[in-house]
Protein backbone atom coordinates (compact mmCIF):
# COMPACT_ATOMS: atom_id res chain seq x y z
CA UNK A 1 0.00 0.00 0.00
CA UNK A 2 2.63 2.56 0.74
CA UNK A 3 4.49 2.00 -1.97
CA UNK A 4 1.23 2.64 -4.19
CA UNK A 5 0.69 5.75 -2.81
CA UNK A 6 4.83 6.62 -3.57
CA UNK A 7 5.14 6.14 -7.02
CA UNK A 8 1.65 8.02 -7.49
CA UNK A 9 2.89 10.76 -5.40
CA UNK A 10 5.93 10.71 -7.36
CA UNK A 11 4.08 10.78 -10.93
CA UNK A 12 2.35 14.15 -9.77
CA UNK A 13 5.75 15.86 -8.98
CA UNK A 14 7.14 14.33 -11.86
CA UNK A 15 4.39 15.76 -13.69
CA UNK A 16 4.90 18.72 -12.07
CA UNK A 17 8.48 19.40 -12.68
CA UNK A 18 8.08 18.72 -16.38
CA UNK A 19 5.00 21.63 -16.53
CA UNK A 20 7.21 23.97 -14.68
CA UNK A 21 10.26 23.41 -17.34
CA UNK A 22 7.69 24.06 -19.95
CA UNK A 23 6.67 26.76 -18.87
CA UNK A 24 7.49 29.79 -21.18
CA UNK A 25 10.12 32.17 -20.21
CA UNK A 26 7.57 34.63 -19.08
CA UNK A 27 3.33 35.49 -19.12
CA UNK A 28 1.51 37.21 -21.98
CA UNK A 29 1.00 40.21 -19.73
CA UNK A 30 5.38 40.21 -18.61
CA UNK A 31 5.98 40.54 -22.59
CA UNK A 32 3.14 43.29 -23.27
CA UNK A 33 5.14 45.30 -20.58
CA UNK A 34 8.73 44.53 -21.93
CA UNK A 35 7.40 45.01 -25.24
CA UNK A 36 5.86 48.21 -24.20
CA UNK A 37 9.41 49.71 -21.98
CA UNK A 38 11.12 48.04 -25.70
CA UNK A 39 8.69 50.94 -28.13
CA UNK A 40 9.08 53.46 -25.51
CA UNK A 41 12.87 52.90 -25.70
CA UNK A 42 13.68 52.71 -29.25
CA UNK A 43 11.85 55.89 -29.52
CA UNK A 44 13.61 57.54 -27.12
CA UNK A 45 16.68 56.65 -29.38
CA UNK A 46 15.16 57.66 -32.61
CA UNK A 47 14.19 61.27 -30.56
CA UNK A 48 17.53 61.44 -29.02
CA UNK A 49 19.12 61.16 -32.80
CA UNK A 50 16.96 63.65 -34.03
CA UNK A 51 17.65 66.09 -31.71
CA UNK A 52 21.30 65.40 -32.68
CA UNK A 53 21.08 66.00 -36.37
CA UNK A 54 18.80 68.94 -36.38
CA UNK A 55 18.82 70.91 -32.71
CA UNK A 56 21.40 73.68 -32.62
CA UNK A 57 20.77 74.39 -28.90
CA UNK A 58 21.65 70.69 -27.43
CA UNK A 59 24.17 71.20 -24.98
CA UNK A 60 23.70 69.60 -22.01
CA UNK A 61 23.74 65.62 -21.48
CA UNK A 62 20.72 65.91 -19.52
CA UNK A 63 18.26 66.84 -22.76
CA UNK A 64 14.87 65.42 -22.32
CA UNK A 65 15.58 62.94 -25.46
CA UNK A 66 18.40 61.94 -23.11
CA UNK A 67 16.57 61.61 -19.88
CA UNK A 68 13.80 59.50 -21.95
CA UNK A 69 16.70 57.25 -23.62
CA UNK A 70 18.08 56.23 -20.33
CA UNK A 71 15.63 56.20 -17.93
CA UNK A 72 13.81 53.54 -20.99
CA UNK A 73 17.01 51.30 -20.95
CA UNK A 74 17.33 51.31 -17.12
CA UNK A 75 13.75 50.38 -16.53
CA UNK A 76 13.74 48.00 -19.45
CA UNK A 77 17.10 46.19 -17.85
CA UNK A 78 15.49 46.24 -14.30
CA UNK A 79 12.36 44.61 -15.63
CA UNK A 80 14.06 42.05 -18.02
CA UNK A 81 15.81 41.33 -14.70
CA UNK A 82 12.29 40.76 -12.05
CA UNK A 83 11.17 38.65 -15.07
CA UNK A 84 14.48 36.83 -14.84
CA UNK A 85 14.37 36.03 -11.38
CA UNK A 86 10.71 35.83 -10.76
CA UNK A 87 11.39 32.53 -12.75
CA UNK A 88 13.42 31.17 -11.22
CA UNK A 89 12.94 28.24 -8.44
CA UNK A 90 11.03 30.05 -5.61
CA UNK A 91 11.72 33.02 -7.11
CA UNK A 92 11.95 36.41 -5.73
CA UNK A 93 11.26 35.17 -1.92
CA UNK A 94 15.12 33.83 -2.29
CA UNK A 95 16.29 37.00 -1.74
CA UNK A 96 14.43 37.33 2.06
CA UNK A 97 16.13 34.42 3.41
CA UNK A 98 14.08 34.50 6.74
CA UNK A 99 11.08 33.79 4.66
CA UNK A 100 12.09 30.53 4.41
CA UNK A 101 9.19 28.16 6.21
CA UNK A 102 11.78 26.81 8.93
CA UNK A 103 9.93 23.32 8.85
CA UNK A 104 9.90 22.81 5.20
CA UNK A 105 13.29 20.99 5.45
CA UNK A 106 12.30 17.79 7.01
CA UNK A 107 10.03 16.99 3.76
CA UNK A 108 12.32 18.24 1.45
CA UNK A 109 14.80 15.62 2.93
CA UNK A 110 12.17 12.96 3.32
CA UNK A 111 11.74 13.45 -0.83
CA UNK A 112 15.48 13.65 -1.47
CA UNK A 113 15.77 10.44 0.67
CA UNK A 114 12.65 8.55 -1.15
CA UNK A 115 14.31 9.73 -4.52
CA UNK A 116 17.74 8.12 -3.79
CA UNK A 117 17.56 5.59 -1.22
CA UNK A 118 21.11 4.51 -1.64
CA UNK A 119 22.84 8.08 -0.94
CA UNK A 120 23.26 9.07 2.46
CA UNK A 121 20.92 11.88 2.91
CA UNK A 122 21.45 14.22 5.86
CA UNK A 123 18.69 17.09 7.19
CA UNK A 124 20.43 20.25 9.45
CA UNK A 125 18.02 21.47 11.31
CA UNK A 126 17.04 23.99 14.58
CA UNK A 127 15.49 22.92 18.10
CA UNK A 128 12.34 25.37 17.15
CA UNK A 129 12.44 23.77 13.80
CA UNK A 130 11.97 20.56 15.30
CA UNK A 131 9.55 21.56 17.72
CA UNK A 132 7.32 22.48 14.20
CA UNK A 133 7.62 19.56 12.64
CA UNK A 134 9.97 16.74 15.17
CA UNK A 135 6.65 14.40 14.68
CA UNK A 136 7.07 13.65 11.14
CA UNK A 137 9.98 11.69 12.84
CA UNK A 138 7.29 9.01 12.80
CA UNK A 139 6.54 8.58 9.22
CA UNK A 140 10.58 8.21 8.57
CA UNK A 141 10.03 5.49 10.95
CA UNK A 142 7.03 4.24 9.52
CA UNK A 143 7.72 4.09 5.85
CA UNK A 144 11.14 3.25 6.50
CA UNK A 145 12.44 6.42 5.04
CA UNK A 146 16.54 6.36 6.45
CA UNK A 147 17.10 10.33 6.92
CA UNK A 148 19.84 11.17 8.83
CA UNK A 149 18.77 13.97 11.50
CA UNK A 150 21.19 16.70 12.79
CA UNK A 151 19.43 18.78 15.43
CA UNK A 152 21.55 21.45 16.57
CA UNK A 153 19.66 22.32 19.80
CA UNK A 154 21.09 25.68 21.15
CA UNK A 155 17.82 26.12 23.32
CA UNK A 156 16.78 29.21 21.78
CA UNK A 157 15.60 30.61 18.45
CA UNK A 158 18.88 32.18 17.28
CA UNK A 159 18.85 35.45 17.14
CA UNK A 160 15.59 36.44 18.63
CA UNK A 161 16.84 38.04 21.60
CA UNK A 162 18.38 40.87 19.07
CA UNK A 163 14.91 41.09 16.94
CA UNK A 164 12.03 41.13 19.78
CA UNK A 165 14.28 42.45 22.51
CA UNK A 166 11.64 43.24 24.98
CA UNK A 167 9.28 40.31 24.33
CA UNK A 168 13.03 38.09 24.74
CA UNK A 169 13.96 39.77 27.90
CA UNK A 170 10.53 40.02 29.96
CA UNK A 171 9.13 36.43 28.79
CA UNK A 172 12.15 34.67 27.60
CA UNK A 173 9.84 34.40 24.30
CA UNK A 174 13.05 33.11 22.50
CA UNK A 175 13.45 30.36 24.57
CA UNK A 176 13.10 26.39 24.22
CA UNK A 177 13.10 23.28 26.23
CA UNK A 178 12.90 20.08 25.82
CA UNK A 179 14.26 16.55 25.47
CA UNK A 180 14.63 16.52 21.97
CA UNK A 181 16.34 12.74 21.91
CA UNK A 182 13.63 11.32 24.25
CA UNK A 183 10.82 12.52 21.82
CA UNK A 184 12.70 10.98 18.89
CA UNK A 185 13.35 7.82 20.34
CA UNK A 186 9.51 7.16 21.06
CA UNK A 187 8.30 8.13 17.38
CA UNK A 188 11.06 5.15 16.77
CA UNK A 189 14.21 6.71 15.47
CA UNK A 190 17.89 5.54 16.57
CA UNK A 191 19.10 8.91 18.68
CA UNK A 192 21.73 9.87 20.47
CA UNK A 193 22.46 13.17 22.62
CA UNK A 194 25.86 14.55 22.07
CA UNK A 195 27.07 17.18 24.21
CA UNK A 196 31.01 16.72 23.70
CA UNK A 197 32.79 17.51 20.10
CA UNK A 198 34.81 14.72 20.55
CA UNK A 199 31.71 12.50 20.14
CA UNK A 200 30.27 14.17 17.19
CA UNK A 201 32.39 11.93 14.58
CA UNK A 202 31.89 8.74 15.82
CA UNK A 203 28.32 9.53 16.40
CA UNK A 204 27.73 10.67 12.89
CA UNK A 205 29.50 7.39 11.57
CA UNK A 206 27.05 5.30 13.78
CA UNK A 207 23.97 7.09 12.80
CA UNK A 208 24.69 7.08 8.78
CA UNK A 209 25.37 3.52 9.07
CA UNK A 210 21.90 2.55 10.68
CA UNK A 211 19.97 5.24 8.43
CA UNK A 212 21.51 3.24 5.51
CA UNK A 213 19.59 0.48 6.23
CA UNK A 214 16.35 2.06 6.03
CA UNK A 215 15.63 3.56 10.08
CA UNK A 216 15.99 7.09 10.70
CA UNK A 217 17.90 8.70 12.98
CA UNK A 218 18.28 11.76 14.90
CA UNK A 219 21.28 13.40 16.46
CA UNK A 220 20.86 16.02 18.91
CA UNK A 221 24.06 17.63 19.12
CA UNK A 222 23.92 20.13 22.51
CA UNK A 223 25.09 23.88 21.35
CA UNK A 224 25.21 27.36 22.28
CA UNK A 225 23.36 30.25 21.51
CA UNK A 226 26.27 31.85 18.73
CA UNK A 227 26.56 35.71 19.54
CA UNK A 228 28.83 36.47 16.54
CA UNK A 229 26.97 37.11 13.41
CA UNK A 230 28.31 38.84 10.20
CA UNK A 231 27.25 42.86 10.53
CA UNK A 232 24.98 42.29 7.13
CA UNK A 233 22.96 39.74 9.32
CA UNK A 234 19.97 41.85 9.97
CA UNK A 235 16.74 39.45 10.91
CA UNK A 236 13.38 40.74 9.95
CA UNK A 237 11.47 37.52 10.64
C1 LIG B 1 7.03 28.34 9.44
C2 LIG B 1 7.95 29.40 9.95
N1 LIG B 1 7.65 29.99 11.12
C3 LIG B 1 8.47 30.96 11.59
C4 LIG B 1 9.58 31.33 10.89
C5 LIG B 1 10.48 32.43 11.39
N2 LIG B 1 11.73 31.89 11.88
C6 LIG B 1 12.90 32.02 11.20
S1 LIG B 1 14.20 31.37 12.04
C7 LIG B 1 13.20 30.90 13.35
C8 LIG B 1 13.80 30.25 14.56
C9 LIG B 1 14.57 29.04 14.25
O1 LIG B 1 15.11 28.54 15.44
P1 LIG B 1 15.87 27.17 15.46
O2 LIG B 1 15.17 26.18 14.59
O3 LIG B 1 16.07 26.77 16.88
O4 LIG B 1 17.24 27.51 14.74
P2 LIG B 1 18.45 28.40 15.31
O5 LIG B 1 18.30 29.73 14.62
O6 LIG B 1 18.35 28.51 16.78
O7 LIG B 1 19.67 27.67 14.86
C10 LIG B 1 11.87 31.24 13.11
C11 LIG B 1 10.78 30.99 14.05
C12 LIG B 1 9.85 30.69 9.68
N3 LIG B 1 10.91 30.99 8.95
N4 LIG B 1 9.03 29.71 9.23
MG1 LIG C 1 17.73 26.98 18.05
Amino acid sequence: MAKTIRSADFRLTARQILQAKNRPLAEPWEDWVTMALSVFTLFAVFWDGWLHNNSTTLDSFWSEAHIAMYAGLTALGAWIGVVFVKRQPRGLKKLNISMEAVPYGYGLALGAKLAAPSRLVVNVMGDAAFGMVGMDVETAVRERIGLLTILLNNSVMGGYDRSMPTAAERYSTHRLSGDYTAVATGLGAYTERVTEPLDIAAAIERAAKITMDGRPAVLEFITRPEPEVPRFFTPTY
